[in-house]
This record gives C-alpha cells, sequence and structure tokens, in this order.
C-alpha cells in the first residue's frame, strides 16, 4: 500500500504567480483530508510570515492527514518548522557533485556532516516528528552518494528518504536512469545495512514523463508518492492527484481508501484560487474528460457511456458531458433537446434538420455552442420558421 503526499500548498505554491491565503490553505487542507491524503505539505515556514501562519492554522486544525513543512538544511529553518507544531518536516540538500562544486562549494563529507546535525537536532526536539530527507536532484546524483547520504540521514533518524526528479530527467527507458533503478536499489542498499526507512518519490513533468516515473517507482516498492492539484508547480509541475489516484487504483490499491467524490470541489476551489482554469484535456477532472462530441460517439454514448470511455467513475468525480458543434449528428440534437425540456421537437423532421444545420453554421465560428443559453435561440428560431410556413 502506498501513501500520498499533496504538495498542493508548497510546491503548487512555486507555480509562477500562485498566492493561496493561510484561510484557503486550511479550505484546501480540508478537501484533501476528506479524500483521505495521507500528508499534507504545507510549505517552509522560513519563506515568509503568511506560510508560517498557514502551517500554524493548517497543523492544529485536527486533521487525519499529517500535517507537513519543507525546511532548507537549517537549524533555524527547522526550528522554526517545530514551533508551528507540525507532525512531519521535509528537509532537502543536494549532494550531487555539479551542486555541491558549483553552487555550495563544499566537500560531500561537509555535505554529510550538515545533514546528520540538522536531522539530529529535529528527532531531538521532537521524537514522534516524521523526518523526510530529500538528496534534492537525486536523479542526476551518483548511486554512491545517494546511498551514502541516505544511510547517514537514516542513522541520524530520517524515517523516510525521497527520490527527488527535480528537473525531470528520470525516465523509465534508461536502466540507470529509472525510478525503479533508484528505489529497488537503495532499498536493497540500506537493507543490507539493516536500515529500512520509507522511500518517497517526488517526480517533476519537464518531459512530460512524471506520471510514468511515479508509476514504475510504484510498481518497483515505492511506499510515498507526491502529487499536486492539476500537477501545479515549478516550471511543468509534478504528478496530477486525481490521475495518479486513478492508476493506482488499478495496480491494485482499494479505491475504498480514498473518497473521490471531493475531487471535483477540490479542484474547483484549487482552481478559482491560483487563478489557473483547470485544462479542459486534464485526464479526470478536465471538462473534456468524459464529454463525448463526434456524432458516432454520442449515439453510442446515449446506449453505454463505456462504449467510449474506459474510466468508470465519471459520475463521482466528473460529469457526463455532451458537446455540441461540428461534429455533432441527430442523436446529439436529440439529447441537447432533452436536456434543455424541448423533447416534443425530436419528433418534427423538418425543425430537426434545421437545427442541426443551424449547430453546424455556427460552429464554424470555432468554439462549442452552449446548450442552456445557446442552443435553446437555435431551436426557437427553427421551429418559429416551422410554423410560419
Ligand atoms: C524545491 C525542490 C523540490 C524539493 C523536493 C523535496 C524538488 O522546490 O525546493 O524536498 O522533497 O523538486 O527537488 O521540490
Ligand atoms: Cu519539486
Amino acid at each position: 500500500m502506498c501513501q500520498i503526499l499533496d504538495s498542493t500548498l508548497r510546491e503548487g505554491e512555486q507555480t509562477p504567480g500562485v498566492y493561496f491565503t493561510p484561510e484557503i490553505k486550511l479550505l484546501i487542507a480540508q478537501y484533501l483530508d476528506q479524500i483521505g491524503i495521507d500528508i499534507i505539505e504545507v510549505g517552509n515556514p522560513a519563506v515568509s510570515p503568511e506560510i508560517c501562519e498557514a502551517v500554524t492554522l493548517v497543523a492544529n486544525a485536527g486533521l487525519n492527514a499529517k500535517i507537513g513543512a519543507h525546511s532548507l538544511c537549517r537549524i533555524d529553518h527547522v526550528q522554526k518548522a517545530l514551533d508551528c507544531g507540525i507532525d512531519f518536516l521535509g528537509i532537502f540538500f543536494s549532494v550531487a557533485k555539479h551542486r555541491l562544486e558549483r553552487d555550495y562549494q563544499i566537500t560531500i563529507e561537509k555535505a554529510i556532516e550538515q545533514v546528520v546535525e540538522v536531522i539530529r537536532y529535529a528527532k531531538a526536539q521532537k521524537p514522534n516528528l516524521l523526518i523526510r530527507y530529500t538528496p534534492e536532484d537525486t536523479t542526476r546524483t551518483s548511486i554512491e552518494q545517494v546511498i551514502e547520504i541516505a544511510s547517514a540521514a537514516v542513522q541520524a533518524g530520517a524515517d523516510i528518504i525521497s527520490i527527488a526528479d527535480t528537473t525531470g530527467y528520470a525516465t523509465p527507458f534508461r536502466s540507470n536512469r529509472s525510478y525503479s533503478y533508484f528505489v529497488k536499489t537503495l532499498k536493497e542498499k540500506l537493507a543490507a545495512q539493516q536500515l529500512y526507512p520509507k522511500i518517497a518519490v517526488h517526480c517533476h513533468n519537464d518531459r512530460g514523463l512524471a506520471l510514468a516515473n511515479a508509476l514504475d517507482a510504484y510498481k518497483a516498492g515505492a511506499d510515498i508518492i507526491d502529487v499536486t492539484v492539476m500537477g501545479l508547480g515549478e516550471r511543468t509541475g509534478i504528478v496530477d492527484l486525481a490521475t495518479l489516484l486513478v492508476n493506482v487504483m488499478e495496480m491494485g490499491e482499494s479505491e475504498l481508501r480514498w473518497d473521490i467524490k471531493h475531487l471535483k470541489e477540490l479542484y474547483h476551489i484549487v482552481s478559482k484560487y491560483s487563478n489557473t482554469s483547470i485544462p479542459p484535456l486534464l485526464p479526470i477532472m478536465g471538462k473534456n474528460a468524459f464529454t463525448h462530441y463526434a456524432g458516432v460517439h454520442v449515439k453510442a454514448v446515449a446506449k453505454d457511456p463505456m462504449l467510449y470511455q474506459s474510466i468508470d467513475i465519471a459520475s463521482l468525480t466528473n460529469t457526463n458531458n455532451l458537446a455540441l458543434g461540428m461534429q455533432s449528428g441527430r442523436t446529439s440534437v436529440e439529447l441537447a433537446l432533452k436536456q434543455i425540456g424541448q423533447e416534443k421537437v425530436i419528433n418534427n423532421q423538418l425543425s430537426m434538420s434545421c437545427i442541426l444545420n443551424q449547430v453546424k453554421v455556427l460552429a464554424k465560428r470555432g468554439t462549442s455552442i452552449d446548450i442552456d443559453h445557446e442552443f435553446p435561440q437555435i431551436v426557437n428560431q427553427c421551429v418559429l420558421l416551422e410554423n410560419c410556413e
């Protein structure tokens, strides 16, 4: 069984322009909690007083999920996070050769010393705190270095080691760049030292492979998977929550674990307060995800939606929709007439031809026809014309 860590409030707030007030963060966290998310990462309290306030607010709201803060590998930042009353702390520090040499300008020995000191400090302050250590840019760090730092971090008190694909470099199709390689090797080498931390994965989408990498990691035995609503995050973001849930359910996770009916409202709220519209083609939660358009499709779907759908959770997460436009046929017009309560028009052949014709004329503008607002006008015109002839 894998756990889900949602980072909409931390990684998601690293989407350019996004800012959630502490109250909105609490609202989003409440929805995530109702869905059954295991860990909610709220932000780094040392970044701003508002984030500090948000972490404190969410950590003290009595949610079932573990509430976490993010922190640089510094004692002052860790202390600030601890003061917020958190259950989970994510400390990140890269030990990639290029980073140590070109940015931090310290040796690997010095880096290990710093990581060990900070983790020991956090554990001493709060022994039941769940500590995650992330060797940032893990997938571009030599595996030997990852094993060395992970082993030191776990011995210092880290409960979780996260494999972060910070730049979206991993791919399931290159063996030593794949998540399965990192997850399996890390588990195996640490177990040989009698160390058994949970392994988390944080997959960025720069190559469009975030979901594929997360599923590769899941198959290899990853214990925790990071997601955000809509895949929000730095650059091209990380794995989308709803898409991940649907896929891990197919790989053996029980669907009873999550109350997915709250996804719709959650996505609506995150979209509204992040000023980011939900992409219509986004799997599962996009407006088009369960919308059928072309005449042949609509005709078949009117008998059974599964004739042109392979996911049977539309009613819980999204709604089955009809789109009206150039590709529409008679069944679409019939369904649209039923939707607006004008089914009596269906039996009038001349009106039906007129309506279908007008739908196609209007569709040349290049956007679908709004069934509740525009379609009734087309119907009225055609019916009027018919009565006058
Ligand atoms: C960041 C980088 C990070 C950290 C992940 C982690 C990444 O924005 O700080 O701490 O587990 O992608 O490496 O999100
Ligand atoms: Cu990230």
